[in-house]
Parts: structure tokens; C-alpha cells; sequence
């Protein structure tokens, strides 16, 4: 038998095969479809249209909504082409009867390998870009804040100090939790309040998922972030950084509320006698910092 000439994918008939297994996929995607788009409840929809993120109750959370929004975008655009490209050639040049064991093997193609090299970085800088952009945003703390709010985050526990309130004579209002009080941390809506960050013991993150956002709380470190709630309502926080055995119970409530509410909390605070002239309370030596030059925490 002389050798034979194998057949070109433009000459080539799409086999029966190829053909149920294309109306295979086709009903699956159909059946998954149905599946995910009536079996849902309200919630588990909403949840899929957000890509699994809260919805954003505050300004900052717009921008990383935003990027996250964008990067799936990115993410399921390269998805589709990179599996319609393989599920194309699966089907173009699947071995049909008479065809030879091995199809042509093509070992270089220069344009192809330079396109594949240049489209990943081109997408990391773009992504890169947004990233800075967005943590521009989230993080600017241009001009003072509307209020300002030192958060202790300690072994299991967070405490609030409200500080430098003009509605209040006190120096310091707080509200803390244990490891069975869960405290609730209350903030304006519409106002920036500013979170200054403060750990005595080792290293906790303070977030609201609501808010999109959080940070970690180091000691002998100065991190802080501002928010500004975009909606009256109640939300929950934690700490997002496995801290201890009590890590789990570092939970807090959330409350946001018109300005005047927040005064009258403030002002109700101050009635209860939630006041101090400490710095800061929570923790022995919540401030972190006592004991250490300045120079040696970093801002
Ligand atoms: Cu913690």
C-alpha cells in the first residue's frame, strides 16, 4: 500500500461522532442553563448577578465592585475564546477513519508562540492598572475626616473608641466587646468616618464584607482606612485574620444610621458612661505602643 495523503480539515466531512457530541454539549449547556436559572431562590440569583460579591453599602465599595465587576469581564471574554479555540480544534481535526495515527505535527509557529507570549503580560498590565487605580480610591485619605474611630482589635475582642467628636465634651466614648459580648459599631451614613487601626497583641484584620473592604490591624503599626456608608441599615463584620482560638469570635454588628441618630448614640454613650480619659481602650496596653519610642512604629 503506498503512503497515504492525509486529508486536509477543509476536505475532511464532520463525522457522525462529531456530530452527537456537539448536540451532547449543547443539551448539557441547555440543562445546566435551566438548572441554574429556575432552581435558584431570589437569593442565590442575586448572588450569581454580583459574582458572589455583597452588594457594595458604601463609597468605597463602589470602586472595588467595580474592578471586580470588570476583572470576571476579563476573566470569562479570555475564558470563551480560549475554550472556543479547543473545542473548535477538538472538532475541526479529531481523527476520522482513514486517517493516519498521528496528524501533522507542527512544531514552531514564531507568529503564534510571540502572540501567546504578549497577550498574558498585556492583560496582567492592564489589570495591574485598574488594581492601582482602584486602591488609589479606596485608600484616599486627602482632607480630614468626618469622624474618627480607634479600633482596638484584641485577643478575642474589638473595642471602639469614638474620638474628637465635636457633638461631645468627652475626650473618649467606646463600646466594647468580650469573647460573649458581641459590640456593635454605629456610623452616620453619608459621612467619612476614618478607622484608625490598633492591635496590643498580635496581628487581626477589621472588615465589613457590606463595605467591601478591610485591613489589618498589626502592632506597632499605623494602619487606618476611611468609609462612607451609602446606606441606612445593619451589617456584620469580623476579623479576617485567624488570630487565636477565639479567632471565630470576633464578630461585631454594624449599625448605620441617619447623623442624628448617630449624635443621640454618641450622646447615649455618654449617659451610660462609656467615657475614658485613656487614650484608647481595650486591652491593658490597647495603645500598643506604650513603652516604645515613637520613631520605632510605623506609620
Ligand atoms: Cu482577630
Amino acid at each position: 500500500m503506498g503512503e497515504q495523503t492525509p486529508l486536509r480539515g477543509s476536505q475532511r466531512p464532520a463525522g457522525r461522532p462529531a456530530r452527537t457530541a456537539l448536540r451532547l454539549a449543547g443539551l448539557a449547556v441547555v440543562l445546566v442553563s435551566v438548572v441554574v436559572l429556575t432552581g435558584c431562590s431570589e437569593q442565590s440569583r442575586h448572588e450569581w448577578k454580583n459574582l458572589a460579591m455583597p452588594d457594595p453599602a458604601s463609597e468605597q465599595g463602589e470602586h472595588i465592585f467595580t474592578l471586580w465587576r470588570w476583572a470576571w469581564v476579563a476573566a470569562l471574554i479570555t475564558g470563551f475564546i480560549t475554550w472556543g479555540l479547543m473545542f473548535w480544534a477538538m472538532w475541526r481535526y479529531h481523527r476520522k477513519d482513514g486517517d493516519p495515527e498521528f496528524p501533522v505535527q507542527t512544531r514552531y509557529n514564531l507568529p503564534l508562540e510571540i502572540f501567546y507570549t504578549i497577550a498574558p503580560v498585556v492583560m496582567v498590565i492592564v489589570f495591574f492598572v485598574h488594581t492601582v487605580d482602584t486602591q488609589n480610591a479606596v485608600l484616599d485619605d486627602e482632607g480630614e475626616p468626618d469622624h474618627t474611630i480607634y479600633v482596638v482589635g484584641q485577643q478575642w475582642q474589638w473595642t471602639f473608641n469614638y474620638v474628637d467628636e465635636p457633638a461631645v465634651d468627652s475626650p473618649n466614648l467606646w463600646e466594647a466587646g468580650t469573647a460573649s459580648y458581641i459590640p456593635t459599631l454605629v456610623l452616620p451614613v453619608g459621612e467619612t468616618t476614618e478607622f484608625q487601626l490598633r492591635s496590643p497583641d498580635v496581628i487581626h484584620d477589621f472588615g465589613v464584607p457590606g463595605f467591601l473592604m478591610k485591613m489589618d490591624v498589626i502592632p506597632g503599626r499605623h494602619n487606618h482606612y476611611r468609609i462612607t456608608p451609602t446606606e441606612i441599615g445593619d451589617f456584620r463584620g469580623k476579623c479576617y485574620e485567624l488570630c487565636g482560638v477565639y479567632h471565630s469570635r470576633m464578630i461585631f454588628n454594624v449599625r448605620v444610621v441617619s447623623p442624628e441618630d448617630f449624635d443621640s448614640y454618641l450622646q447615649g454613650l455618654e449617659d451610660s458612661g462609656h467615657t475614658s480619659d485613656e487614650p484608647l481602650v481595650g486591652g491593658s496596653n490597647a495603645s500598643t505602643q506604650q513603652g516604645l519610642p515613637d520613631e520605632e512604629v510605623s506609620e
